[in-house]
């Protein structure tokens, strides 16, 4: 009988396996992808794609029985020769061609020159060969600098002793309002795909007090924005027995210093690929809906329009204002409008036209909503009423309450638009693996 007993050695190396101190001069088998081949005459690079980087090839036909012609771009390889370090290459090492073996040859020539440092190629020429353009150097460090933001959620929180959760995304009701749902057919009764976890993040709260998701949700939104997916990816906490909102963006700050350490710590490369410069979350301003309005309509001599929203280019003059007058990257601007929260946010008790909730700014563009949420049963149903809403769909949810919940609050993060603010995109496509939008639904 044959037994699996776990992962086994690898005897094709790694580039961090080829960088040990006592590996030059020794013979080395490795696989990867062919990435580029620079044929100079009399020896020629073979750049080799691998999971951690470049690895640069020689080739030269007197130590190898090989056709160069062979070495299609695209090709996967398994190939074995002579390590030796030579600072001119990438992570100052190269291998000197002896073997090939081609494991698959490409049948077509590549779409995009995603061999390039810079492809130059438009955004939709990427979009519509994804698999292909992401396996562009640059392309790729974008989603690598995405997986650090998430680890850095994910272990602050685990460290701070949330539970994650896995909710689901389709349902009777969603929380958020507005028009933007999608709707279809369960089995002949009427769904909707979630707009957010709200609901059910909230109900998790009276199990564990603490609880976070990282996951997909749905907005139909019908206008094609640089900052607008119709799928996102979001990252989501709630957290209980709360003295107020602060303690939420207090722990969303915890969050950025973490996760900000930890892509300065085990990023380094995508970072340097990107040429990106992290920001500064040691200390995080936080100001007033009205106060904010009213600083940018002074200093920027704007008219205020509608004293309860909040237009995209006001927004982005309070990024502004924050980084002229106190050289702030992130702001938090705090309570919101009753009128454009959702139901279950809590209004402030000293004027109940505005909420005890918050957006996160990043360079001008919000990044995050969160607050404090009612936790008393009569005082939800109220609410839901005074939004002129229906209990229908939400009789679970209500029930939370009846039997008793905590003070609690949390938020939500777009990861896409917290990754484009990261890597200084200015499209929220270029950080979303496959984007969903008004014309895209494939690949
Ligand atoms: P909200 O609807 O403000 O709040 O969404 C939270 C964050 O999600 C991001 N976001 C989007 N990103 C891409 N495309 C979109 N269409 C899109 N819509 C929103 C933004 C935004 O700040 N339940 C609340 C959160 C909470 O209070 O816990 C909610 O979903 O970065």
């Amino acid at each position: 009988m044959e037994f699996m007993t776990g992962v086994k050695p690898e005897e094709a190396l790694e580039i961090r396996d080829l960088l040990a101190e006592d590996m030059a001069g020794k013979t080395v088998k490795v696989n990867g992808t062919v990435h580029a081949v620079n044929d100079m005459g009399a020896v020629a690079f073979v750049i080799l794609r691998k999971r951690e980087g470049l690895l640069q090839c020689v080739y030269q036909e007197k130590d190898t029985d090989f056709d160069l012609k062979l070495l299609k771009e695209g090709a996967a390889l398994k190939l074995e020769g002579t390590l030796e370090k030579d600072e001119r290459a990438p992570h100052g090492i190269e291998i000197r061609i002896q073997h090939v073996e081609i494991l698959s040859q490409p049948s077509e020539a590549m779409p995009l020159p995603i061999s390039k440092w810079k492809m130059n190629t438009s955004l939709d020429a990427k979009l519509n060969y994804r698999s292909i353009s992401l396996r562009n150097i640059r392309e790729r460090a974008k989603f690598k600098i995405q997986e650090g933001i998430v680890r850095g959620f994910r272990d602050f929180l685990y460290s701070q002793e949330f539970t994650e959760i896995h909710t689901p995304k389709v349902g009777a009701k969603s929380a958020e309002g507005g028009a933007n749902l999608f709707r279809l057919e369960y089995f002949h009764h009427p769904a909707v795909l979630q707009q957010s976890p709200q609901l059910y993040k909230q109900m998790m709260v009276g199990v564990f007090e603490r609880v976070f998701e990282t996951g997909p949700v749905f907005r139909a939104e019908k206008h094609n924005t640089k900052r607008h997916l119709n799928e996102y990816t979001s990252l989501d906490f709630e957290m209980g027995y709360i003295h107020g909102f602060e303690d939420i963006m207090a722990m969303e700050t915890g969050f950025l210093q973490y996760m900000l350490e930890l892509l300065k710590r085990e990023y380094a490369d995508a970072l340097k690929i990107l040429n990106v410069t992290l920001p500064d979350a040691s200390k995080i301003p936080a100001v007033r809906f009205d106060e904010a309005k009213r600083l940018v309509s002074e200093k920027y001599d704007r008219k205020i329009r509608n004293p309860f929203d909040l237009e995209p280019e006001e927004e982005a003059l309070i990024g502004r204002y924050f980084q002229e007058e106190y050289n702030a990257d992130f702001v938090f601007v705090t309570h919101y409008p009753s009128k454009k929260r959702p139901f279950y946010a809590m209004d402030d008790p000293e004027d109940n036209r505005y909420t005890l909730s918050f957006d996160l700014l990043y360079h001008g563009l919000e990044i995050t909503t969160g607050g404090q949420r009612i936790h008393d049963y009569q005082m939800l149903r109220d609410k839901i009423a005074a939004k002129g809403m229906t209990e229908e769909g939400l009789e679970q949810y209500l029930s939370t309450f009846k039997h008793g919940m905590p003070p609690h609050g949390g938020l939500g993060i777009g990861l896409e638009r917290l990754t484009m603010k990261l890597i200084g995109e200015d499209n929220i496509r270029e950080t979303t693996l496959f984007p969903r939008d008004l014309s895209r639904l494939e690949p």
